[in-house]
């Protein structure tokens, strides 16, 4: 990968890190796709063996795509796949041909991991530099990275990403809030790296600590690892007083870096689609959408040595459009993900996100963003019930909190169609997020 950044100015609203690679017209993204597909399907055909069962199972060989279009011959790859290949049996390498290893943190059974040879972790770097410098990053900026680092990508994918565009990072991973809130008064960093929800619990313990950090200098935060609405934006934005830009990606394909929201439109998550493919699948048939049509994410890397994924199955919800960016970037962009097929909850027949929840209550006078759902058994039937905090100031107050829980309660009813049990927590009584957030607590 060339990075161009050097004959462009970083002052210049329009930088990009690589602008050959991220305006390239669309013709010649998917003539480098097609030749870098044939090259991961006989890499995986050749080195993976579950590859090579799974393809003559389904009757297909690498010599037989022709075009993109045909990849949907190809059989899919679940996250099962890597868990029943734990731990190198998914690999196209020689673990001693690996440079580093990640995990999955494994809540639902094996952990799956994640190989990475030195030329991987050098494009992960580069594409993630690409995401940073959309979202309004330049090379000299100070970056407070508070994404976990260890197994999870989210710390060392987010730290080799901002060096790689020149800038100087504060590694301090999840925790530690307080120090947190110093680090940020005393250094002045400009970006901060962290999950929505870990934003939301710096900006609530800056308060308490009486540090304005809508007042320092930080001007963008690169939120994501986990969906979050557009009402936790609006308050990450004012509360910490910057302007907050979505990155996407996972463990099985990268780490974060593979799609990232441009600070020009904010408006969907440029793809990176030299090194992937996108596809959005029906999750029923599982039969390829069109263009715009919402279901699952599916994706293909390129480029990927180590652990190439063919037709990765994300479970991700969201939508495609090539309609062109403000930005000037060709690639296309992936909808804001609003939650994962494995997270909808179906009460009494309506599908609902636990994003959908937070839309409701962040948008409620008197409440703070903090939130939690449990599901359980009423009878034979699903129920959700939610707790939710109210604000310290509200709590002072006369506000009732039984006639705030029937407020909640009025709005999910005729908000989303569900009837549930709300339960107004006193301040601090709902746990905080130190990384990805636990929305749900499954009971059944
Ligand atoms: O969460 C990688 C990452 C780190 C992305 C830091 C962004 C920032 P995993 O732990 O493997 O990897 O989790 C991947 O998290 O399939 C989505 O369900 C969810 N996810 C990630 N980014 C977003 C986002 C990292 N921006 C899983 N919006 C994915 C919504 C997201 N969900």
């Amino acid at each position: 990968m060339t990075a161009s950044h050097a004959t462009q100015s970083a002052n210049d609203p329009s930088f990009m890190f690589d602008r050959d690679a991220e305006t390239m017209p669309r013709t010649q993204i998917r003539d480098i796709q097609l030749e870098r597909l044939k090259w991961s399907l006989e890499r995986v055909y050749e080195n993976v063996p579950h590859y090579r069962r799974a393809f003559d199972a389904a009757g297909v060989h690498p010599d037989q795509l022709n075009s993109l279009a045909d990849l949907r011959h190809f059989p899919f790859t679940v996250k099962t796949d890597l868990r029943d290949n734990y731990p190198y049996d998914i690999l196209a390498t020689p673990v001693g041909g690996l440079s580093r290893i990640h995990a999955s943190s494994g809540t639902t059974g094996k952990p799956t991991i994640v190989g990475y040879t030195k030329g991987d972790l050098d494009r992960w770097a580069g594409l993630m530099a690409r995401s940073m410098a959309g979202a309004g990053v330049r090379p000299g900026d100070v970056v407070h990275n508070a994404y976990g680092y260890g197994l999870f990508t989210g710390g060392l994918g987010a730290h080799y990403g901002a060096e790689r565009l020149g800038c100087a990072v504060i590694p301090v991973s999840g925790g530690g809030t307080e120090r947190q809130v110093s680090l940020i008064r005393d250094l002045g960093p400009v970006i901060l790296c962290s999950t929505p929800s870990y934003a939301l619990n710096i900006a609530e313990v800056a308060e308490g600590m009486g540090v304005d950090i809508a007042a320092l200098p930080v001007h963008r935060g690169l939120f994501g690892a986990e969906p979050w609405s557009n009402e936790m934006r609006r308050q990450l934005d004012r509360r910490l007083g910057l302007k907050s830009v979505d990155v996407y990606g996972l463990s099985e394909i990268m780490g974060p870096g593979v799609a990232c929201e441009c600070d020009v439109a904010r408006d969907g998550l440029h793809g990176w689609e030299d090194h992937f493919l996108f596809e959005v699948i029906d999750p029923e048939t599982l039969e390829p959408l069109a263009m715009g049509e919402a279901g699952e994410l599916v994706i293909t890397t390129l480029t990927k040595e180590a652990m190439p994924m063919i037709r990765y199955r994300t479970r991700d919800i969201t939508r495609l459009t090539d309609v062109p960016c403000a930005c000037g970037r060709t690639h296309l962009r992936i909808c804001r993900v609003t939650g994962r097929d494995d997270d909808m909850m179906i009460i009494r027949g309506v599908n609902v996100y636990p994003s959908q929840i937070e839309s409701v209550l962040v948008g409620l006078e008197g409440l703070a963003p903090h939130y939690q759902i449990r599901l359980f058994k009423q009878g034979a039937l699903d129920a959700i019930s939610v707790d939710v905090e109210i604000l310290p100031d509200t709590a002072d107050g006369e506000d009732d909190p039984a006639a705030k829980a029937k407020e909640v309660r009025h709005h999910i009813k005729s908000i989303i169609g569900v009837t549930c049990d709300v339960s107004v927590k006193r301040p601090g009584e709902v746990p905080r997020s130190e990384g990805k957030a636990v929305r749900v607590v499954d009971l059944r």
